[in-house]
């Protein structure tokens, strides 16, 4: 059988009239911006492109040299193909206008360009995340506020995971396929046909070392997890923190589990550490392409009416009867 790759793929939604041409080509363009970025992160020490660059990004975090890199990359990759009205990114704090001597077009595009970026300097898995909106009728320079859209509004989502494999994963609306890089022919080819989140899990994702800081209900769905077969949701629990979002979600994505980063009282005025336009909302759109859910403990997160690009959400996400049960013992909380 002939392979299919992400172009092929592509062109075919175009045909049947569910991908315009524009998108299409926007969704390349990403996808090679991601094959650059792939190459520059395997360099690793070789490269001298590990270590922190020197600047903090908006939320006062470290950058890595290679948090500047891929967001360059991906800016000098989509700033000129006519497709964008603007760009924003975790690594800047105003939405990125298109330079005048570029035509301007339909979609906004939102990104992490380099998310879990704290553990390429040990050789953990990172990733590339993404978002599309459509831009506001009548706007020339969108400015924040076009982007303030509810993730129902995406158009298109997706990841790129630089593991073991290179691989990038991504939803148009109509379910979620997974292409791997074929590094000897430059292709991403599909090797995911209908991924699906199975509804049931035994295995869970938090960052264990701030439970004296979880509220209540997360409290009690962790004990009742870590309780067993003798407890009340009588099977036994595995448990995994990569602590890099894309790496932590393509296992469930692939193999189920619950992804969890709850509000704690470390910042008791933060509803969360994650980010909602860049990565709360298209690992949402994914996995509900997938089959599963994604909360912030009480709403659906892609109904959030965002206030701010960076504003920040609480996580809870993946197999469906898992997400549903945290969000089930905050409600009874409220
Ligand atoms: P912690 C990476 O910095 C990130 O934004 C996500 O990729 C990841 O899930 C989370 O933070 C890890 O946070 O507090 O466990 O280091």
């Amino acid at each position: 059988m002939s392979r299919i790759t992400l172009s092929r793929y592509l062109i075919e939604q175009t045909r049947s009239q569910e991908t315009p041409a524009d998108l299409r080509f926007l969704i390349e363009v990403v996808a090679r911006a991601c094959k650059a970025i792939s190459h520059a992160v395997s360099k690793g020490a070789l490269g001298g492109v590990l270590g922190n660059a020197g600047s903090d990004n908006v939320q006062g975090e470290a950058q890595k040299k290679l948090d500047v890199i891929s967001n360059d990359i991906l800016l000098e990759a989509n700033e000129w193909g006519g497709h964008l009205a603007a760009m924003a990114s975790e690594e800047m704090e105003k939405a990125y206008q298109i330079p005048g001597e570029f035509p301007k077009g339909k979609y906004l595009l939102l990104f992490d360009p380099l998310d879990g970026s704290s553990n390429i300097d040990v050789n953990v898995s990172v990733g590339t995340i993404f978002s599309v909106l459509r831009c506001p009728e009548g706007i020339d320079a969108p400015c924040e506020k076009a982007f303030l859209q509810p993730g129902v509004e995406q158009v298109a989502a997706g990841y790129a995971i630089y593991g073991p494999q290179t691989m990038l994963m991504l939803t148009l609306g109509h379910g979620v396929k997974g292409f791997t890089l074929d590094r000897e022919v430059g292709s991403f080819v599909m090797t995911h046909d209908d991924i699906r989140v199975p509804e049931q899990t035994k295995e869970f994702a938090i960052n264990a070392s701030n439970q004296r800081h979880w509220e209540a209900p997360v409290k009690r769905y962790v004990d009742e997890m870590l309780a067993g077969e003798t407890g009340p949701l009588g099977k036994n629990y595995n448990m995994r923190w990569i602590a890099s979002m894309v790496a932590d979600v393509h296992r469930i994505l692939t193999r189920g589990g619950i992804f969890m980063y709850p509000r704690d009282a470390r910042e008791p005025e933060k509803p969360g550490k994650l980010r909602l336009m860049y990565e709360a909302n298209p690992m949402s759109f994914i996995i509900e392409q997938a089959g599963g859910a994604a909360t912030n403990g009480l709403e659906r997160i892609m109904d959030l009416q965002p206030t701010s690009l960076h504003e920040r959400v609480a996580v809870f996400l993946g197999s469906k009867e898992e997400v549903e049960r945290a969000t089930r013992y905050h409600r009874e909380q409220q």
